[in-house]
Order: structure tokens, then C-alpha cells, then sequence
């Protein structure tokens, strides 16, 4: 008995020997214990820890950007079907020999003085030009604030029409500060927050996003809060990752044009402290950035779903506008060097019939899957290549012919027509085509019309005939559906004509791409229809996915019977409602001689030629 104890317990009732073999044990135990709890501390204190974290716990994997927030977890695309098990952690730590040596390969290019240059004689140029003034010293620059707004339209009916949008703003508004106050978006049936995988610890989405339409519909109280909440509580030391896309075009976009039309100081601070966090997304090999940054690490990583680690076409192309723009307002060029590297390494590759493919390595510099789409995946750096070229002044001839020369691959390979004579744009895999258009890509219609004027040989007309034809083909996506609102995405084969034939494509999340075309098409060609198609986009908004408490996204545009989605999106404040507004507001709000919208509706001012044309105001 007493053997057995002795040896069994190591109470310390054993002999000399066993007393000596157990307390080593003991002594070893502890330091075992301790040496798991310093660990442990490391994973979940130190502020460098989440990359230790994901490769410990089970990543909770943020969903594809575009689509993330509705709750529907849909990704667009191909991203859905990319093997969702092959994660990918590339930091700059991680690149083995081979990417090493493309790292170098990248870095010692001739590429970035010659940016540089480029970015400083720009600098130089502009303020150095005609009468000497510093335009880009922003303290230089005067945007005078927008009238009141609605008093100007002579027609009754449009006048009704714009209140109405700007009631439902209200609404949207007062519901989320009631609610919601203070989260990324308002969960309008459950009346509470909710919280986005796109924005990491960082707060306020709705707020940020709404400042400018608040400002132009003449909302003022609602507009002080939101000024209130971004001074006192706008927070960007967080220690989370966020989606660097998400965020220029959200943040950085909203709190720019926010500065623009108010002159207010505490925007710009804002938008340039910002700026300077994401600045570490881009230290890659190659300058293409990162998806994802930690903010207050600054380790980046790619999503895991993105065809072998690779960067999005949507996303690193789509922050060329906001990034010129931080260098305008700081004064300091290396916001837009970066954007510029990124346009340069897009300029030289090689593309497959001259299309650009969704995926591009940041490690080596080469395309990942050759999936191609104006929809999601790609639609906005097509739109940011336009843009550029209004936004630096008709200058920037390189965005410029880029633009052009993608459009005609995109018309030869891409562009289709129904057997009922519709014309879609259609999305290629290696070669073959996928004969479908998401309601993203209908923000082509808008594109289109805006490029058309400066088109080479002719193509002028030709391209805002089939501008036109593209939002036709948009709007009987809507009228096709019983709630007369737009499908995620519609096909054309197997007998379908612009309709969806797959459940998880038959949800609307209060996208604005159909309004924003009709809004650019309006101002175009004074066509009434748009205007008209506007307002039964207003009709089919109150009927379906208005509910108690703001409005919500649907779950089946073909059933009547409510199926709310219980998220309003940030952007349905920023953009669905904004052109809505701007399509029944006189030419002279915010006209595209002016301004240029970023890809989340926030207004940003053409950087003008001639700097006498800075002071800009609301009639010219
Ligand atoms: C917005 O955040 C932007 O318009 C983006 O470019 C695409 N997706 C949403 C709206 O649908």
C-alpha cells in the first residue's frame, strides 16, 4: 500500500531517490506552465498578434468586399469558387528565395523615380503655372458651400421627386443615429448595429459615407452631428484589419469630399492621418498592394479566397483618385507615387487579348486566374481610368489611352447580344464566356456615356449608343422582377434574358449602380426616361425595402413577400440616394465639368489646369 502511494503520487512519501525524481518533475511541470502561459499572453496581448492568432485559431475569413456587408455573404464571382482552404498569409517575412528575387527584381526597377519625377514636375507644373499660385496648397483652394438646394428646379413634379429623396435620406439617417449610433451600419429590423468584416475595429461607416449628402440635400443639424462624431470620435488606432479598398473609398472619399465642399480643416487632418495608416498595405515586392491591413501593425496580408494570393483588380485599381487627392490637400507626393507605381506595373504587362484579368500576384507581378469582369472583380478600375483622366484635367494622357484601349478589348471579347437583341457585357474565364452581368457592371452605362466625348477615331457616338443600350438592358433587369428592383446578377443563356435564374443571385442589397448610369445618362442627354426609370427605382425602394425602422435589403427581387435582409448599407446613404437626388437636382449640382465622383459617390474636385479656375462653386 504504502509502494503504491509512493510511487504513484508523489506526495513525498517515497525514499531519498523517488523525493528527488518527483520535485524535478514538479519544478519541470512549472516551468512547463509557465512557458505556456507567457505564450499565451503573446498570442492575445501583444499588439502584433494577429497574424500568431489566425495561425492558432480558426480564421474567421472576411467575406468578398463588394457584397460583404449584406449579410448574404455572397462573393461575386470567381472569388467564391477560389479554394476557400488554401490560405494565404504572405507578408513580406514570408516570401521564399524565388519571390525574394522578384522582390528585388521589383525593387531596383527604374520604375519609382521615374514616378517620382513625373509626380513632382506634375507638382511643379501646376504650381508653377501662369500666376504663380501654390494650388496644391490646399489651404489656397476655396470650394464655397452649396445653396440650398431644390429652390432653383422650375418643374414641380422633379422638385416632389428630390424632397421625396431626401425624406428617405432622413429616414435612413435618423433611423441609424437612433439605432445604431456610432456603428459601421444600421441592422434596421433587429434596430441595432451592425458590424462589418470590411472596416477591422473602425467605426462609423454610415457616418463618414453620409457626410456629403447630407451636406448637398441641406441636412445641417444631421450634418453637425456626423462633423461632432468625426471630431471627437473618429479613431483610427486600431488594431484590426480592414480592406484597403473599403476604406479609401469609404473613409478616405467620404472625409475628402467633405473637405471639399465645406473647407472645413478637421476633414483633411482626417483624411491624411488616414491616408499615412494605410501607406504600409503597399510595401509589397511590386507595389501592388495588399487587401487587407492591419492597422495599427501595418501587416498586410491577401484575402485567402483570391486566386493563389493574388491582390483584386477592383480594389488596388480603385484608389488612384483618392490617393492624387491626398497628396493635393498634404502637399507631400507620395500618396499619389504609390498609385502611380501601381498604374505603371498594370501599363507593362502583358495582357491576354489585351483584357485584364482580376487577379495579379503582389509578390511576383504576375496574373493570377484569367477571369475577367466589368462586374465585380474588376468594374471599378475600368471606371477609375476614366475618371483619372477627367479628374487631372484631360492631363493624364496615360489613364487616358489605358482606359480607351481596354474598352475595345472589353467590346470585341466581352460585349454580346440576347437573342431578344439586349446588349449585356458578358464575363470571360480563360477564353470562355460566362454569359452573365451583375448588377455591379451596370455602372458601365454611366461609364460609357462619360468617356464618350473623348473617344478616338469617332468611336464618340458609338459609345453612348451602346452606353445606352447597357442601361436598357440595366433597367429590364428591374422591370423583369416583381418588386421592379434589380437582380445581384442576370444571365442570358438557357433561355434567360436579363432575369436571374439562381437563388443566391435573386437578392438586391440597395446597390446604386442601376441609379448612378441613369443619374450620368440624365445629365448626358436630357433623355425624360431616366428620369422615369429613376422614379420607379424611388417606388420600388419604398415598397420593398422600406421597413420600420429604415430600410433594408431584399433576399428575392421576384417575390413580393418580404424577405429583408436586415442590413442598410453604408452606401445606400452615399450613393443610391446621392444620385437619386443629383438625377432630380438641376445640371449645375456638382456638374462633371467640376467634379468627379469617386466609386462610393463622394464628389471630388477637377484638379484644374489653369489654377485661376480653382475657386469652384456651385454654378459654375
Ligand atoms: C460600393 O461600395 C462601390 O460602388 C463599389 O465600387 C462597388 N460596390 C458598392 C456598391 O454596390
Amino acid at each position: 500500500m504504502i509502494r503504491k502511494l509512493c510511487s504513484g503520487s508523489g506526495l513525498g512519501l517515497g525514499g531519498r531517490f523517488g523525493g528527488v525524481r518527483l520535485s524535478r518533475r514538479f519544478v519541470f511541470l512549472i516551468l512547463l506552465s509557465a512557458l505556456v502561459t507567457v505564450c499565451f499572453g503573446a498570442i492575445f496581448f501583444l499588439p502584433d498578434s494577429v497574424r500568431i492568432r489566425r495561425f492558432f485559431l480558426l480564421p474567421s475569413e472576411p467575406q468578398r468586399t463588394d457584397s460583404a456587408g449584406s449579410g448574404l455573404g455572397m462573393a461575386v464571382g470567381a472569388g467564391s469558387g477560389a479554394a476557400a482552404g488554401s490560405r494565404y498569409r504572405q507578408t513580406e517575412t514570408h516570401i521564399g528565395p524565388a519571390r525574394r528575387k522578384q522582390k528585388e527584381k521589383f525593387g531596383k526597377e527604374s520604375v519609382s523615380p521615374q514616378i517620382r519625377r513625373e509626380v513632382t514636375e506634375r507638382h511643379h507644373s501646376l504650381r508653377d503655372s501662369e500666376n504663380g499660385a501654390e494650388v496644391l496648397d490646399a489651404s489656397n483652394i476655396r470650394y464655397q458651400p452649396l445653396p440650398e438646394a431644390g429652390t432653383e428646379l422650375a418643374d414641380q413634379d422633379v422638385r416632389s421627386h428630390r424632397e421625396k429623396v431626401k425624406e428617405m435620406m432622413k429616414f435612413a439617417w435618423d433611423n441609424y443615429r437612433q439605432y445604431a449610433w456610432g456603428t459601421n451600419e444600421l441592422k434596421p429590423l433587429s434596430k441595432s448595429g451592425h458590424a462589418s468584416g470590411l472596416f477591422g475595429g473602425l467605426l462609423g461607416a454610415t457616418i463618414v459615407d453620409s457626410l456629403d449628402t447630407l451636406y448637398i440635400m441641406g441636412l445641417q443639424e444631421e450634418f453637425a452631428e456626423a462633423r461632432e462624431w468625426v471630431e471627437n470620435n473618429l479613431d483610427f488606432n486600431v488594431n484590426g484589419e480592414v480592406s484597403v479598398f473599403e476604406v479609401t473609398i469609404r473613409f478616405v472619399g467620404g472625409l475628402l469630399s467633405a473637405y471639399y465642399l465645406t473647407g472645413d480643416e478637421l476633414f483633411k487632418m482626417k483624411a491624411i492621418e488616414l491616408g499615412e495608416k494605410l501607406l504600409p498595405a503597399f510595401n509589397t515586392p511590386t507595389g501592388i498592394p495588399w487587401a487587407l491591413i492591419n492597422l495599427r501593425s501595418g501587416v498586410g496580408r491577401n484575402w485567402g479566397w483570391a486566386s493563389g494570393g493574388s491582390s483584386i483588380l477592383a480594389e488596388f485599381g480603385t484608389l488612384h483618385l483618392e490617393f492624387v487627392h491626398l497628396s493635393e490637400v498634404s502637399g507631400d507626393p507620395k500618396f499619389a507615387e504609390k498609385v502611380m507605381k501601381i498604374r505603371k506595373v498594370l501599363n507593362r504587362l502583358e495582357k491576354p487579348h489585351g483584357l485584364y484579368p482580376n487577379y495579379l500576384s503582389p509578390v511576383t507581378g504576375h496574373w493570377g486566374q484569367h477571369h475577367v469582369s466589368i462586374g465585380g472583380l474588376g468594374d471599378s478600375f475600368y471606371e477609375y481610368l476614366i475618371k483619372t483622366w477627367l479628374m487631372s484635367d484631360k492631363t493624364d494622357e496615360e489613364a487616358k489611352t489605358m482606359y480607351y484601349e481596354a474598352l475595345q478589348a472589353i467590346e470585341t471579347n466581352l460585349v454580346r447580344k440576347s437573342a431578344s437583341g439586349l446588349t449585356y457585357i458578358a464575363e470571360w474565364r480563360g477564353g470562355i464566356l460566362d454569359h452573365k452581368m451583375g448588377h455591379l457592371a451596370c455602372f458601365s452605362g454611366g461609364m460609357l456615356a462619360m468617356g464618350a466625348d473623348d473617344a478616338p477615331a469617332d468611336l464618340s457616338k458609338h459609345y453612348m449608343e451602346l452606353a445606352a443600350e447597357i442601361t436598357i438592358t440595366c433597367h429590364e433587369s428591374y422591370k423583369r422582377s416583381a418588386t421592379r428592383l434589380g437582380p445581384e446578377a442576370f444571365r442570358f443563356d438557357g433561355g434567360a434574358d436579363a432575369v436571374a435564374t439562381r437563388m443566391n443571385d435573386k437578392y438586391y442589397i440597395l446597390r446604386p449602380e442601376v441609379v448612378e448610369t441613369y443619374m450620368h445618362m440624365w445629365r448626358f442627354t436630357h433623355d425624360p426616361r431616366y428620369r422615369e426609370w429613376g422614379w420607379e427605382a424611388v417606388q420600388a425602394l419604398e415598397q420593398h425595402c422600406r421597413v420600420d425602422a429604415g430600410f433594408s435589403g431584399i433576399r428575392d427581387v421576384y417575390n413580393t413577400l418580404p424577405h429583408h435582409d436586415d442590413v442598410q448599407q453604408s452606401f445606400f446613404l452615399a450613393e443610391t440616394l446621392k444620385y437619386l437626388y443629383v438625377l432630380f437636382s438641376e445640371d449645375e449640382l456638382l456638374s462633371p465639368e467640376h467634379w468627379v465622383f469617386n466609386t462610393e459617390a463622394h464628389p471630388l474636385p477637377v484638379i484644374q489646369k489653369n489654377t485661376q479656375e480653382q475657386v469652384i462653386t456651385h454654378d459654375q
